[in-house]
């Protein structure tokens, strides 16, 4: 049998496809989460088990923070003009805090959130 020229570009494709895909590191899922005084938006972030996640913490105000021991997440300050990113892949599900890791004002104490990773 005479394999074309085409054909034998459609084999190569088709190889190459699934070997590419899952050579591919999974893209994380993005969140944006916008905090001000003194709450974040939104305060409570879903996520699945097993899913990469980067999520992306802006002020709309001051100078605020992300933190959540539970979730072994080291404290990050953001600003309006300056956002900072979180990545991470919960591998466990339950319900996790958070809260601002920067003193804001009177509210501060009052500036938390949760994680819900699901199965
Ligand atoms: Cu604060």
């Amino acid at each position: 049998m005479r394999v074309t020229r085409a054909v034998r570009s459609a084999l190569l494709v088709a190889l190459a496809l699934p070997a590419f895909l899952l050579g591919a590191p999974p893209e994380p899922r993005k969140i944006e989460v916008v905090a001000k005084k003194y709450s974040f938006e939104p305060s409570r972030i879903e996520l699945k088990a097993g899913e990469p996640v980067e999520i992306t913490f802006r002020s709309e105000d001051t100078k605020h923070g992300f933190v959540s021991k539970e979730l072994g997440l080291e404290k990050v300050v953001f600003t309006k003009d300056q956002p900072a990113k979180v990545s991470f892949t919960p591998d466990k599900p339950g319900t996790y805090a958070f809260k601002c890791a920067r003193f804001c004002g009177m509210g501060h104490g009052k500036m938390k959130g949760e994680i819900v990773v699901t199965p």
